[in-house]
């Protein structure tokens, strides 16, 4: 095809990746676009992120080229992993290889609570582990205020359930590296209108690792995101007292303290101890809470 020359249309698509100062937009039944965002961005002081809504004037069309002109109103934005409008997280994390770290995972749903994201917490791989070991992880996270689930992407477990929850919504998929996120985005829609056509490296499977965030329509009002692994969290922007706030477990046990401020950590009276010594507080979470308690009562003020 030749190219569309300076009377060029203007299209909207959304941003489906960026790399090294280019962004790959993707306009729905034409393909995906590799364009630059000249100039326009140093004067509105906006970054174009994974999952905005763009308008590029179209440069060629073999190869696929434009310009990022604009980005549309986003309905939200995160800073960690960083994307606009998307509708819900889904955090994975595998029972194991690599072990569990559930410490992690509660920072990430701190981090998710702040910033207002609904998560959904979908525990993968399974197959690795007894009926029991599974049972006790969800026990653990039943109260947690997040939907949950338990799959084997290996195994093709809880597939059909995965599809339900993303279906007509923008996911961003985050955890740790390992964990099967790109194993789980490529099988719950392995046909993905992204796969075909498009003009960026092929979709990675199995053991590569995800260096970049990208976007992935499954058809026309569900997305998926796939990100790089993570592997700290550095809470920024909490107060230590506030802590519990992000422990939805606790708050049935919310005004039965003896002391109205308790941070339910050594004082005498405490209701939600008393729920935790009579099990109906998960022990690990509990532990996480002192811990993250702990963490943000240490950061330096400035
Ligand atoms: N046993 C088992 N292995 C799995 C399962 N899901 C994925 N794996 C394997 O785990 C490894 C890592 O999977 P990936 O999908 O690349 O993990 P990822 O979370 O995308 O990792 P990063 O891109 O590094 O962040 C691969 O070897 C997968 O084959 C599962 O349900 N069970
Ligand atoms: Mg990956
Ligand atoms: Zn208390």
């Amino acid at each position: 095809m030749k190219n569309a020359g300076s009377g060029s249309a203007r299209e909207k698509g959304k941003i489906i990746k960026g790399i090294a100062g280019f962004y790959y937009v993707h306009i729905p039944g034409r393909g995906v676009y590799e364009c630059r965002a000249k100039g326009v961005f140093r004067n509105i002081g906006v970054k174009p992120l994974v999952g905005d809504e763009a308008e590029i004037d179209i440069l060629s069309e073999d190869p696929r080229e434009g310009n990022i002109r604009a980005v549309l109103p986003r309905r939200n934005s995160l800073i960690r992993p960083a994307c606009a409008n998307v509708d819900q997280a889904m955090v994975i994390f595998a029972l194991r290889d690599p072990e569990p770290n559930f410490g992690l995972l509660d920072r990430f749903l701190l981090l998710m609570q702040q910033q207002g994201v609904d998560t959904v917490i979908c525990f993968n791989k399974q197959d690795l582990v007894t009926e029991e070991e599974i049972f006790q992880v969800m026990g653990d996270y039943a109260d947690c205020g997040c939907r949950l689930l338990s799959v084997s992407a290996q195994e093709k477990q809880g597939m059909e359930i995965l599809r339900e929850i993303l279906e007509g919504k923008t996911t961003v998929v985050a955890g740790p590296s390992g964990v099967g996120k790109s194993s789980i985005t490529n099988l719950v829609f392995p046909d993905a209108e992204m796969q075909t056509g498009t003009v960026s490296e092929k979709i990675r499977r199995g053991r590569h690792t995800t260096r970049h965030s990208e976007l992935f329509a499954m058809n026309e009002d569900t997305y998926i995101m796939d990100t790089p692994g993570f592997s700290t969290i550095w809470l920024t922007g909490f107060e230590k007292e506030d802590v519990k706030e992000y422990f939805p477990e606790f708050y049935p046990y919310f005004g039965d303290c003896r002391f109205g401020g308790c941070n339910h950590l050594k004082e005498p009276d405490c209701a939600v101890k008393a729920a935790l010594a009579d099990g109906k507080i998960s022990r690990r979470r509990y532990d996480s809470y002192v811990n993250i308690y702990e963490e943000i009562a240490q950061q330096r003020r400035y």
